[in-house]
Order: C-alpha cells, then structure tokens, then sequence
C-alpha cells in the first residue's frame, strides 16, 4: 500500500454531489482506500476567471494501484461523472477534476503523468484543503502549512458539511 493524495474540483452542475460521487467512485475497493478527506470549499476560479465558482477538496488514500494506473481510475471516474475533455478550454468550466498531487515521495514524469503535481505550489484551491488532511507533510521539500499559510486566498470559503441526503 502507498499513501497519495489527489485534488478534487469542479464547477459544473451540482459540484458538491459530484465529487461526493467522485469520492465514492475513487475508494471502491481493496485498490484504493480513503484515509482522510478535507473539507469542501468554494473558491475563486483560477486560470481562467471569467467562469463560475469552483468547488475544491483533498483527500489521502492507501493505494496498490501505480501512479499510472491510478490516473487511468482518476480519469475514468471523470469521464463516468459527464467530463469531456475534447470540449474543454484549458482551465475552463469541467464536471469533476481529479488531479494526483503526490504519490508517496515519488518523483517522475512518465507519458502525460507529472509527480509531485507541477502547479501544487501556485494553487491556494489546493493548498488550502490538502492543509487539512497532510499539513505536517512535505512534498518536494516544501511544507505543505506553510506553503498554504502564506499563499494568496482571497475568497477561498469553507464550506460547512453537507446534509445528509
Ligand atoms: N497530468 C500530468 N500530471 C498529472 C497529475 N499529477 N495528476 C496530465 C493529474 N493529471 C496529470 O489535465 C491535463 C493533463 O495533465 C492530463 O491529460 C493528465 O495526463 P487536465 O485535468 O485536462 O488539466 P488542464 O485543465 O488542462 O490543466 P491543469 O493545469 O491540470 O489544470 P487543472 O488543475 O486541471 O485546471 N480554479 C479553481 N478555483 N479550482 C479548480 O479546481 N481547476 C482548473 C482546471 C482551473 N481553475 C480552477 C480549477
Ligand atoms: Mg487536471
């Protein structure tokens, strides 16, 4: 089992039941299994600004699955909850983003894979949530607290839990 930790984001439809849903489709099995998730929180949309409100989480799992495969479930549970990347503008409105920040230590770039995750550090939509569940962590050298201490967060908003359905 390897310890990773994948971002969460969407800002199409329902966001929060999606990447509820997107949890639920991620850690269904032996394969993949939750260990911790953050909070869900509204923030302001980064890249591209001129769109809606995103919804972001963070959560850790316990993995037999290698970082390739694990992106090849990621992206299959995207295109399941309705994403379609061939209509998509780069940083523009999606369903459900599910992107791999760290797999334990690991460091590679292999095909379209990129581990650490390159643009952890520019992003408070993650920082901020994965400070919850992995703040004592460092990846890449950086720790993960202090990275989302002192990055920008004007109108990144936690969200209160969602009542039950
Ligand atoms: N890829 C490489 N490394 C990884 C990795 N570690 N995890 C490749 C996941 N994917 C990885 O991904 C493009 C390619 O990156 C994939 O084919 C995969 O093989 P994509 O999800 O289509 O991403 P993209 O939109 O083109 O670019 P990028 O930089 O991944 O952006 P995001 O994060 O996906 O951007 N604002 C807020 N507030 N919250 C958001 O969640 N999301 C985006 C989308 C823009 N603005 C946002 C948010
Ligand atoms: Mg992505």
């Amino acid at each position: 089992m390897t310890e990773a930790w994948l971002a969460l984001g969407g800002n199409v439809g329902d966001s929060r039941a999606v990447l509820d849903r997107a949890v639920q489709l991620l850690c269904d099995g032996p394969d993949v299994r939750l260990i911790a998730r953050s909070s869900d929180y509204r923030t302001p949309p980064w890249g591209k600004t001129d769109q809606a409100p995103f919804v972001n989480l963070c959560i850790a799992v316990d993995t037999t699955l290698s970082p390739q495969a694990l992106l090849a479930h990621a992206q299959a549970i995207e295109r399941v909850l309705g994403r379609d990347r061939s209509r998509e503008q780069r940083w523009g409105p999606r369903t459900a983003d599910i992107d791999i920040i760290a797999y334990d230590d690991v460091t590679l770039t292999e095909g379209d894979l990129i581990l650490p995750h390159p643009r952890l550090f520019e992003r408070a939509f993650v920082l901020v949530p994965l400070s919850e569940i992995a703040g004592d962590r460092a990846i890449g050298g950086r720790g993960i607290r202090v990275a989302a201490e002192t990055i920008e967060k004007a109108g990144i908003e936690r969200l209160p839990p969602r009542p039950a359905p």
